[in-house]
C-alpha cells in the first residue's frame, strides 16, 4: 500500500502536490520488446500525470487491442483500465465519461486500432467531442500480429515478410481536424521532452485531445527508409514550436523577445507557452493546420507540435447535460421519476 500524504515526509522534494513520488505512477514492468516506441510513451505518460500532481485514482485508461493497447498495464497501477476490443475502444470511453464526469480518460490506441479497424469508432468519437486524451501509438504495422501494413503505412514500403504496400496512407491527424476536433497534436517517441509536455496540454483540455505519436516498432518497421523508424524520425523531425506547459500556479517566465511567443490558456488555469521557431505557424487556424498537412505528408518531414487548438466546443456530458454527480452515487429517489413525469412520458406515446 502506497503512503498518503500525511504519512510522507513532506520536505522530500521528490513528493508531489498530492504527496505521491514518480514511483507511484508506475505501472507492471512491460513485456513489449526492449526499444519499442510504446515503452517510451509509457514513460511520459507517467512523468505528466506526476508532474502535473494528478491524482492517479482519477484517471480511467482504455485502450483496445494491440502491442500498444497493452501498454496501459505499464503505467498508472493505481488507476482503473479497460483493455477493450480491437478498434472499439472509444464507444468504452464514452460510456466511462458520461457515466462519470469526475474521471479524467486516458486513451491509447494503435494506428492499426485507430485507422483500420477502428477508424468509424474514431470519427465518432471526435464529432462528439469525447473528453479524453487519445493517444495513437502510430507505428505503421500491426506488432502484436507480426508486422502486417496498418492503414498509415507508406505507399510504397516495402517490409521483407509483406511486400509492397500498393494503398495511399490514412492521416490520423487529417481525419481529426476534418471531424473538427479540438485539440490535434502529433510527436515523435525519439523526442521524450515534447511528447511529456503536449500530454499535459492534452491532459489540461475539456474535449477530445488526439495526441498521435510516431512510436516505432523496433521488431517489424525498423528500415531507416521507413518513416516510422528511429532514423527516420531523428533525421526528419521538424517542430513547430517549442512548447511549454505551465501550471497555473507558477508565474510565466517569459524570457523570448516578445513576437516570438504565443500563450494559450487552457481549462483548468494552466498555460501553454509556444515559442515559434523557423516559421510562423498558428495552431488557431484550422484550414492552415490542413494545408500544412497537406504540403507535408509527402514532403520528406516529420511535422511535430501542436497543429491546432480550440478551446471553444462543448464536451459531450456538457451537451448531454449530463449530471456532476458520477451516475453510480445517484440514489434511487433521484432516479426514479415522479409519478406525473412518468404519465407525461406515457402521454407522448399514445
Ligand atoms: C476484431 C479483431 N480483428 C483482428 C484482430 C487481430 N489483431 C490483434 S492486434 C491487431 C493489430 C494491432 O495493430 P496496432 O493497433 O497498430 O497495434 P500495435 O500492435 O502495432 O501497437 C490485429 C489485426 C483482433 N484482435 N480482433
Ligand atoms: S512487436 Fe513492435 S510494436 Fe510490438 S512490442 Fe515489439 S517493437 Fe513494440
Ligand atoms: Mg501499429
Amino acid at each position: 500500500m502506497t503512503a498518503s500524504i500525511s504519512e510522507k515526509d513532506v520536505s522530500n522534494k521528490n513528493v508531489n502536490k498530492v504527496g505521491l513520488e514518480k514511483a507511484d505512477y508506475k505501472g507492471l514492468p512491460t513485456t513489449l520488446c526492449q526499444g519499442c516506441g510504446h515503452n517510451s510513451i509509457s514513460s511520459q505518460i507517467i512523468a505528466a500525470c506526476y508532474e502535473m500532481s494528478i491524482k492517479p485514482e482519477r484517471i480511467v485508461k482504455l485502450s483496445g487491442i494491440g502491442c500498444s493497447s497493452k501498454s496501459p498495464t505499464y503505467f498508472l497501477n493505481r488507476s482503473q483500465g479497460f483493455n477493450s476490443l480491437h478498434g472499439r475502444m472509444p464507444s468504452i470511453a464514452t460510456g466511462a465519461v458520461l457515466a462519470n464526469r469526475s474521471v479524467k480518460a486516458i486513451g491509447v490506441s494503435g494506428d492499426g486500432d485507430t485507422a483500420s479497424i477502428g477508424i468509424g469508432q474514431f470519427i465518432h468519437m471526435l464529432r462528439r467531442n469525447v473528453p479524453m486524451v487519445y493517444i495513437i501509438e502510430n507505428n505503421g504495422v500491426y506488432g502484436l500480429t507480426k508486422g502486417q501494413f496498418s492503414a498509415t503505412a507508406d505507399k510504397g514500403q516495402v517490409l521483407k515478410k509483406i511486400g509492397v504496400n500498393p494503398f495511399m496512407p490514412v492521416d490520423v491527424c487529417m481525419e481529426a481536424l476534418i471531424a473538427n476536433c479540438g485539440f490535434v497534436a502529433r510527436s515523435f517517441a525519439g523526442d521524450p521532452k515534447q511528447v511529456k509536455e503536449l500530454l499535459k496540454a492534452a491532459l489540461s483540455f475539456k474535449g477530445t485531445a488526439v495526441v498521435d505519436i510516431i512510436s516505432p516498432c523496433v521488431t517489424f518497421n525498423n528500415r531507416g527508409e521507413s518513416t516510422k523508424s528511429y532514423t527516420w524520425g531523428k533525421a526528419h523531425e521538424y517542430p513547430l514550436h517549442d512548447v511549454t506547459w505551465v501550471p497555473k500556479r507558477d508565474e510565466i517566465q517569459v524570457d523570448y523577445k516578445p513576437g516570438e511567443v504565443t500563450e494559450v490558456d487552457m481549462h483548468d488555469g494552466s498555460t501553454l507557452v509556444f515559442k515559434k521557431l523557423e516559421q510562423d505557424y498558428n495552431p488557431r487556424d484550422r484550414m492552415a493546420a490542413l494545408q500544412m498537412l497537406e504540403e507535408t505528408c509527402c514532403g520528406g518531414v516529420l511535422v511535430t507540435g501542436l497543429i491546432f487548438i480550440n478551446e471553444e466546443q462543448a464536451p459531450l456530458p456538457d451537451i448531454e447535460e449530463m449530471v456532476e454527480t458520477p451516475l453510480v452515487h445517484l440514489t434511487e429517489e433521484v432516479l426514479r421519476p415522479s409519478k406525473e413525469s412518468l404519465e407525461q412520458v406515457m402521454e407522448a406515446f399514445r
